[in-house]
């Protein structure tokens, strides 16, 4: 898991810190962790044991066997003190200059990266997509993910967990940054999981801080649990889920499939009361990261932990007939159930990834794109920023380019929807 800007750094300390109770302790050692940033280190170290991490899962002098690291590193020494202010064009160069090796600081972190390539099947980067850091350097580090591990790289799980910026948000041009990002995206990553702060707001109706923690610990659970799919401390039926079985579900052709994950709990003794399909059935309603079209997703994976280890499920037929009456009707798209039992479940805990459904905020980015490219003054004044290190007109080409990226990868997906 790399945690990339700010953002990408929060959800992937929730993930962390949720992993640290003794609930799920047996989950923590499939995870690794990579968190780096274009700030100042010691804002960001401050920042992280702010959230009640050890400095011993911090610090590499401090490290010891019982604490798992969190790997912190700073994507260029000289980093400035507050990022790179939404120019991912720069922090993207900034990451492409890591690879490269020439900081002695970084070797560690780059050698530590490349031998985690070698055991890792899945690899994942969280950022938010209206920001710059994360932004530019995710697909950056994705990129190189995939070319370390090329004979491999055919059963190996790719993806990438987004998060879009709220409408209203400082900056006009978080929608183009999110749009350019899931353009860089849309090829290199088998699925993009995407959240929307937004949509979250609209549904929660709370301020900014509730939001994200709210979309972090969604994000987090549903990474905790599609983990656990492939855990052998739970019992799991019919089969468990390994990174190439999510692989093969998530993939559209040549395309990252965009996914819409989905997560809810329930108190455990709900189940003798409420048909599991109605649970179901409110967690994609209610409990989705993103506004999309459910019923017009491709294919939908429902993972279903449950604290009690000795009922045979029986449920599963009736997730299924549920679905298909209130949610399909006579569409039938490929439906797959996990059910995870284990003594750690304290509640019901349910999580649906809604692969490749139509999402329309993702034609919004594309309109709020051509009218920045449309209007020069804008587009000028915003780059004040970015085009100290490149001309205005290849910083203008580079847009134009991730532009068409972003119109080829909507319509692809548009004819993959019709197909289907
Ligand atoms: N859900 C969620 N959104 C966040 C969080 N932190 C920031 N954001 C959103 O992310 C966007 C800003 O991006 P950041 O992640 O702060 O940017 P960065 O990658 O650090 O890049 P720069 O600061 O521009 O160098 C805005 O849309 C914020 O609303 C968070 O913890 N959770
Ligand atoms: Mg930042």
């Amino acid at each position: 898991m790399v945690g990339a800007g700010e953002c990408g750094r929060n959800i992937a300390l929730q993930l962390y810190y949720q992993l640290t109770s003794m609930r799920y302790t047996y989950l923590m050692k499939n995870f690794y962790y990579f968190l780096t940033d274009s700030e100042d280190t010691l804002r960001v170290m401050s920042n992280i044991h702010k959230k009640g991490i050890p400095s011993e899962a911090i610090n590499p002098e401090k490290a010891n066997e019982r604490v798992h690291p969190l790997n912190v590193f700073m994507l260029s020494p000289a980093s400035s003190h507050a990022g790179v202010g939404g120019a991912w064009m720069i922090s993207a160069e900034m990451a492409r200059d890591f690879f490269r090796g020439n900081e002695e600081v970084n070797e560690r972190y780059i050698d530590l990266i490349n031998e985690h390539i070698t055991w890792c099947d899945c690899f994942n980067i969280f950022n938010s997509a209206g920001g710059g850091t994360g932004n530019g350097a995710g697909p950056v580090f994705l990129e190189y993910l995939r070319s370390k591990s090329t004979q491999d790289s055919a059963r190996k799980l790719y993806t990438a967990t987004i998060v879009l910026p709220f409408e209203k948000e400082s900056g006009g041009w978080r929608d183009v940054n999110a749009a350019a990002n899931m353009a860089r995206y849309s090829t290199l990553c088998d699925g993009i999981l995407i959240a929307d702060n937004q949509h979250v707001q609209n549904m929660m109706k709370q301020n900014t801080m509730a939001v994200h923690e709210t979309v972090n610990r969604l994000l987090a659970n549903a990474w905790m649990w599609m983990n656990a799919c492939s855990s052998s401390d739970l019992s799991i039926s019919p089969k468990g889920w390994e990174g190439a079985d999510f692989k093969r579900s998530f993939r559209i052709g040549d395309c990252s499939a965009p996914v819409v994950p989905c997560y809810r709990e329930e108190p455990k003794d709900k189940l003798k009361k409420i048909n599991i399909g109605w649970i179901v059935l409110r967690t994609i309603k209610e409990n989705c990261a993103a506004k999309c079209l459910p019923e017009t997703a491709r294919r939908i994976l429902v993972i279903v932990a449950l604290p009690d280890k000795k009922e045979i499920p029986s449920y599963e037929s009736d997730i299924m007939a549920y679905l298909q009456e209130e949610l399909f009707k006579e569409r039938n798209p490929e439906i797959d159930i996990i059910f995870l039992r284990g003594r750690a479940m304290q509640h019901l805990s349910i999580t649906v990834l809604l692969v490749s459904p139509t999402i329309p905020r993702l034609e919004e980015l594309q309109t709020h794109f051509e009218a920045y490219l449309d209007d020069p003054q804008t587009f000028e004044e915003d780059m004040a920023g970015q085009v100290s290190e490149r001309s205005y007109d290849t910083t203008l080409h580079a847009y134009r380019i991730e532009y068409d990226k972003f119109d080829r990868y909507l319509e692809y997906l548009n004819k993959f929807s019709q197909s289907g």
